[in-house]
């Protein structure tokens, strides 16, 4: 048990969005990165992650050089605010040049386009001071099944891996599985594939997860089990903590808000596992409400971190020697209420 684990909290840009949906435009107006990175200052935040474009804007108009340039001005940005790059994820779901995928598109020059932004992000993400690159395999999928081969495009994800862990030997991927959304279905829909996908690549040691709660719901997963699975593997990089209410759109909702139990389930298993005593971080990949007025912007962040810790106060308070009688005896009943009444404060 890491019972003193000092959790360091962390989030992206993407998650001050303005609150546009397919069917309505913003209703926030659009901020600057700079006042993104003043938000999360002020709201004792220790780490920011990005995607390569947050980090570079623009990036596709951009020689190797400029890339470089404006990754090392950034790190200097981050350095003299005190705050830490804690990953970067290509993204490779807007380019016209990813539409039909991006390593598993049917067009081999757009594949050669992801393989090699993705190296463009492995440098960023090391001039930042990190080497965690994280892998949203967004549109690895079909629509239409029947338009790509399944094992091929199997290969193709273990070729693109390979070319990245051969261009830095010290980076590590982090694969964040979502089984749908935009894709019909996605190639790498939960983390027991993500890291079985790790065994085929050329260092299966450096291909590792990342558990987002809501992906996992999607899957008809439980966040908690999926975050002892990947901890047995010693392959949990990261997390994006966040809550979903049912098999719908993916929601990224404040963490805890929809299903209190489930959280206090992962924050245990976080525990645990001794997550975050390896330099890991507690990131939250929650949006505001689109309701959301400009003056309450930040809030989903400030209480999903305020729920979190919350809620590791019940896991640091639950009566663990009780629990484990009550197993002995398979009293699960009393176990079930035992875990309510703890959450209600009784
Ligand atoms: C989308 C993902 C995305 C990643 C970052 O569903 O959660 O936001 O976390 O690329
Ligand atoms: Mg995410």
């Amino acid at each position: 048990m890491s019972r003193k684990t000092r959790y360091r909290y962390c989030f992206g840009p993407w998650n001050l969005s303005e609150g546009q949906d397919p069917y309505g435009p913003t209703t926030r107006p659009a901020q600057s990165f700079d006042w993104k990175l003043a938000a999360l200052k002020k709201l004792g935040f220790d780490a920011m992650m990005f995607h390569d474009d947050d980090a570079v804007p623009d990036i596709d108009t951009k020689s190797e050089a400029q890339i470089r340039k404006e990754a090392r001005e950034l790190k200097k940005r981050l350095d003299g605010e005190g705050i830490v790059a804690e990953m970067v994820a290509p993204r490779l779901w807007f380019h016209p040049n990813t539409v039909d995928g991006a390593y598993t598109s049917n067009d081999k020059k757009h594949r050669q386009y992801a393989i090699d932004r993705s190296k463009r992000t492995l440098d960023i993400a090391h001039l930042l001071g990190t080497e965690l690159i994280v892998l949203w395999l967004a549109r690895e999928g079909t629509y239409i099944r029947e338009a790509k081969d399944g094992r091929r495009s199997i290969e193709l994800l273990v070729e693109a891996l390979d070319a990245m862990l051969s261009h830095n030997p010290r980076a590590r991927l982090a694969i964040e599985p979502k089984p749908n959304e935009p894709m019909d279905h996605a190639y790498v829909p939960t983390i027991g594939h993500a890291l079985a996908l790790a065994h085929l690549t050329c260092d299966p040691k450096r291909v590792g997860c990342l558990i987002e709660s809501a992906h996992a719901i999607l899957a008809g997963l439980d966040p908690a089990d999926e975050i002892d699975f990947a901890c047995s593997f010693n392959k949990l990089w990261s997390v994006h903590l966040n809550d979903q209410n049912g098999l719908k759109y993916d929601q990224d909702r404040p963490f805890g808000c929809t299903n209190l139990r489930s959280a206090f389930d992962q924050v245990r298993a976080l525990e645990r596992n001794g997550y975050g005593t390896r330099g890991e971080y507690i990131c939250f990949d929650v949006h505001p409400f689109r309701t959301t007025k400009v003056e309450h912007w930040t809030e989903h962040l400030a209480n999903s971190r305020r729920t979190f810790e919350l809620v590791l106060e019940k896991v640091r308070t639950f009566d663990e020697k009780g629990a484990r009688a009550l197993i002995a005896n398979r009293d699960y009943q009393a176990l079930d209420q035992r875990v309510i009444e703890h959450l209600l404060g009784k």
